[in-house]
């Protein structure tokens, strides 16, 4: 039954595997079988109550989520970048700083499927933090959570400041607060994420972001995009029954982004999918320079498919030289179909 599972969300919307389409009816429960599960977790999963009604989910024919009740849009996220604040010290180096939060929030995460989440700033992925190299960076970190919880970065700073438990402030209690800070080390896309364990919920729940630092000489102007991939297990088997860039399955199909004819696009791609091994980015009608985790100047390969674990980042660029619609999506076929594809419409 837990193999069926994930296959049997999406069989209202989605065609795909003929046998799986049959076999639904058969094998769907009329109340949702994550009901008793939800339940016997206790507190934290409350709210998880309401399910895709008997399977039919429907997400690819143009229903989407009410992004103004979940308080954050994929399609502001692909293009907002969080500088912070920032004030010069007298040594005349930049403090950037940023004020970061757990909150536990009900986020709709497919049409009618409500998921008890854990969120950075009330949004998922959390906000995108954007400094220059070699600027000091502050980040306070305020747990609203009901859960202890961190922030761990990955780049170069002192073990005290590595956001895990044990170690410097170790895990933040719930309305406890700490104070991270450490350079902008190396340029490059790195990430964050909650390092509580156990890991994988902390994670899978939605506690991560995006992090960049810009060489100091910065980049070429382009188009800027940040995709975070990641999926969610709604039923949890610790199997995810759906899969997107920035959070919503689909979004990016109903909606295509906009590009723009011969322009550089620029994207930030970071995968932290958890529960399943690798993810993968493919692109249509055309090939990208990739630049792994940001941090060379010379792409390592010229193609249109790139593969990455949890944690793996890189950095995407290319032109589309013909107008019209190109998708992109996971080159694992059972995640395209579960939300994770989209297209650029380029004009
Ligand atoms: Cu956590």
């Amino acid at each position: 039954m837990a193999g069926l599972t994930r296959r049997r969300l999406i069989a209202g919307g989605v065609p795909l595997i003929g046998a799986g389409a049959a076999l639904t009816h058969a094998t769907v429960p009329h109340s949702h079988p994550w009901d008793g599960q939800a339940r016997a977790a206790g507190g934290a999963h409350a709210g998880h109550g309401t399910g895709m009604g008997s399977g039919h989910a429907h997400f690819r024919d143009g229903r989407t989520v009410d992004h103004r009740a979940n308080g954050f849009d994929p399609h502001a996220i692909v293009r907002d970048f969080d500088w912070g604040t920032t004030r010069r010290l007298a040594s005349g180096r930049v403090l950037r700083e940023w004020e970061l939060y757990a909150l536990d929030k009900e986020i709709e995460v497919a049409p009618g499927v409500r998921f008890a989440a854990w969120t950075y700033n009330g949004r998922i992925p959390g906000p995108t933090l954007r400094a220059r190299e070699g600027e000091r960076l502050r980040i306070t970190f305020a747990n609203g959570s009901a859960h202890p919880h961190t922030i761990h970065f990955h780049g170069i700073h002192p073990a005290e400041m590595d956001g895990v438990p044990g170690v410097g402030a170790g895990e933040i209690a719930p309305r406890e607060t700490t104070v991270y800070e450490f350079d902008a080390l190396p340029a490059g896309l790195h990430l964050y994420h909650c390092h509580v364990r156990p890991l994988a919920e902390h994670i899978a729940k939605g506690l991560y972001g995006a992090f960049i630092v810009d060489p100091a000489d910065g980049r070429e102007d382009a188009d800027e995009m940040v995709m975070v991939m990641n999926g969610f297990d709604t039923n949890f088997d610790r199997a995810n029954e759906l899969y997107a860039a920035n959070t919503i399955p689909f979004a990016y199909l109903n909606r295509p982004i906009a590009a723009r004819r011969d322009e550089l696009v620029r994207v930030y791609l970071v995968n932290v999918l958890e529960y399943d091994l690798v993810n993968s980015f493919h692109l249509h009608g055309n090939l990208f320079e990739y630049f792994p985790t940001g941090t060379g100047r010379r792409p390592s390969e010229l193609t249109d498919t790139v593969m990455l674990c949890q944690g793996q980042r890189g950095i995407l660029e290319w032109r589309f030289p013909y107008p019209g619609r190109y998708m992109f999506h996971a080159h694992q076929s059972e995640f395209t179909e579960l939300g994770w594809q989209g297209f650029f419409e380029v004009g």
